[in-house]
C-alpha cells in the first residue's frame, strides 16, 4: 500500500530534515534584513544629526528667573552620603532663603537622625522631614514628598549624586518658558570614570537633544530633574521610572518637557558586565513598563512630535531593537554554524570577547556601540523579568557606588 506525506523519521532522517531547513543563505538574508531593521533608525538619527545639529535647550530661557525652590531628597539607608549630599546642596549658587529641603525618608538606619542634626543650626534652608513608618517603595515616598512642597519649582535628586552648583538657577531658566514645565540634565561626570556609562550619556545627550527641540525628550534623570510644582500629578505606586513617568505624564497634560545640557550632574556607575545589571536592568524594567502602561500616547498627533516620533523612536530602542540585536546574534551564530560547521562558534565567541573587552573600557572608539549593546542587554533582560513578575518597586540601594561620593 502507498502512503502519501513523509517517510516516517528516525533521528538520522530527522537530523538531514534539520540540516535541509538550515538553509545558509536564507540565514544571510535573515541576518541582513535583521541587521538594517535594527540599524535603519540609527542611520536616520546619524542623518538627522548631520543635516540638522541643533545645541542646548530650546526653551525661551529667562536667566535671571528666581522662583523659590522646593528639593525633593529621597533617602533609604543613606547615612554614609547624606550628610555630604546635604553640604553640597547647600553650597548650590542659589539663594537658601528661596529654598526649601523635603526629605522623604523610609530607612531603618540613622539617616533622619544625620538630617536633623544637620539642619539644627541652619537658618537656610527650611528642612521639611518626612519619615516613613514603613518602606512601600521610592514612588510612593515621592508622591508624598511632591505634595508636601511648597515653592513654586520642584527640583527633585537622589542622594547618590552629585550636582553642579548652578544647575537650578539652569533649570529655573528653562522653566521661566511659559510652554515648559520640567527640564531635566546631562551626566557631565560619570564617578568612578566608566567608560561604557560615559559613551551611553554621550549619545543619550544628542538623542535628548534632538528630541527636545523636536518637541519633548522622554527620559528624565534621577539625579536632577526639575519640576514646576503646578504641573506635578502623582506617579504609579510601584513606578520604577519615576522621573521619567512625571515628566510623561506633564506632556499629556499639554506643557513641554525638556533637555538641557547646561544642566550639569555626577553619578556613580560600573563598567563591569555583571555589575552593571544590576542597576540598568531595574531602571530597563522601569522604562519598558511605563512605555507599554502608556502606549495610548504612541502616533497621537495631539501629543505633536512627541507622540510621533519621540515615543515611536524610543519604544523602537526600548522595546523592539533590544529583540532584533539578540536575533541578529543568534541568526548569526546559527548562519556561522551552517556554512562553517563548528567554526561558526567563532560568532558568539566574538560577542564574548566584545563584550569583554567593553566591559573593561579597552575598546577605543569602539567604546559608545558597546555602550549601547550593552543597553540593549539590559532591556533583554528586563523584558524577561517583567514577564516573571519582577518590579515591585523597591531594591537595595548599591554601598559599592556609594563609596565614590566619600
Ligand atoms: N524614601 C525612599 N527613598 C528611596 C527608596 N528607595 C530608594 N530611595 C532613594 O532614592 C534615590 C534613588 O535610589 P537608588 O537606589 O540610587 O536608585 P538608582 O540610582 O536607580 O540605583 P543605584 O544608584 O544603582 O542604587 C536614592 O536617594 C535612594 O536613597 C525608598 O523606598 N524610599
Ligand atoms: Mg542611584
Amino acid at each position: 500500500m502507498r502512503t502519501r506525506g513523509p517517510p516516517a523519521s528516525d533521528g538520522f532522517s530527522c537530523g538531514v530534515a534539520v540540516r535541509r531547513d538550515v538553509n545558509p543563505r536564507r540565514l544571510l538574508s535573515l541576518l541582513g534584513q535583521l541587521v538594517a531593521a535594527t540599524g535603519l533608525p540609527y542611520l536616520v538619527f546619524a542623518a538627522l544629526s548631520l543635516v540638522w545639529d541643533p545645541e542646548g535647550s530650546p526653551a525661551d530661557r529667562d536667566p535671571e528667573a528666581r522662583p523659590s525652590v522646593s528639593v525633593v531628597l529621597p533617602t533609604y539607608n543613606e547615612s554614609g552620603i547624606v550628610e555630604s549630599k546635604l553640604r553640597s546642596i547647600c553650597a548650590w549658587d542659589y539663594p537658601m532663603d528661596r529654598v526649601e529641603v523635603v526629605v522623604v525618608d523610609s530607612s531603618d538606619d540613622e539617616t533622619p537622625a544625620l538630617v536633623e542634626s544637620f539642619f539644627a543650626d541652619r537658618v537656610t534652608p527650611d528642612l521639611t522631614l518626612i519619615e516613613e513608618t514603613e518602606r512601600r517603595g521610592l514612588a510612593v515616598a515621592l508622591n508624598e514628598a511632591y505634595a508636601a512642597a511648597d515653592n513654586e519649582v520642584v527640583v527633585k535628586t537622589d542622594c547618590d549624586s552629585r550636582v553642579a552648583p548652578d544647575a537650578v538657577r539652569e533649570a529655573v531658566a528653562n522653566l521661566a518658558d511659559p510652554t515648559v514645565a520640567a527640564v531635566t540634565g546631562r551626566n557631565a561626570e560619570v564617578l568612578g570614570g566608566s567608560g561604557v556609562e560615559r559613551g551611553y550619556r554621550d549619545v543619550q545627550a544628542r538623542i535628548q537633544t534632538l528630541e527636545s527641540h523636536l518637541d519633548s525628550t522622554f527620559v528624565f534623570h534621577g539625579p536632577f530633574s526639575a519640576f514646576e510644582r503646578d504641573a506635578i500629578v502623582p506617579v504609579d505606586e510601584d513606578s520604577i521610572a519615576d522621573d521619567t513617568e512625571l515628566a510623561l505624564k506633564i506632556r499629556r497634560g499639554g506643557d513641554r518637557v525638556v533637555f538641557d545640557p547646561a544642566i550639569r550632574y555626577m553619578e556613580a556607575a560600573h563598567s563591569g558586565f555583571r555589575k552593571r545589571r544590576q542597576q540598568k536592568d531595574r531602571r530597563a524594567m522601569g522604562l519598558l513598563r511605563l512605555l507599554w502602561r502608556q502606549r495610548d500616547a504612541l502616533f497621537r498627533p495631539r501629543y505633536g512630535l512627541y507622540g510621533l516620533v519621540v515615543l515611536p523612536f524610543n519604544w523602537w530602542f526600548t522595546v523592539v531593537s533590544p529583540w532584533l540585536v539578540a536575533a541578529g546574534v543568534g541568526v548569526a551564530t546559527l548562519a556561522g554554524v551552517a556554512t562553517l560547521g563548528p567554526f561558526g562558534l567563532a560568532v558568539p565567541a566574538a560577542v564574548a570577547g566584545f563584550v569583554a573587552a567593553g566591559s573593561r573600557d579597552a575598546l577605543g572608539p569602539l567604546q559608545p556601540l558597546y555602550s549601547v549593546f550593552d543597553t540593549q542587554v539590559s532591556l533583554v533582560r528586563a523584558g524577561l523579568k517583567l514577564l516573571a513578575g519582577e518590579g515591585d518597586g523597591t531594591w537595595e540601594v548599591d554601598d559599592e557606588l556609594r563609596e565614590a561620593y566619600d
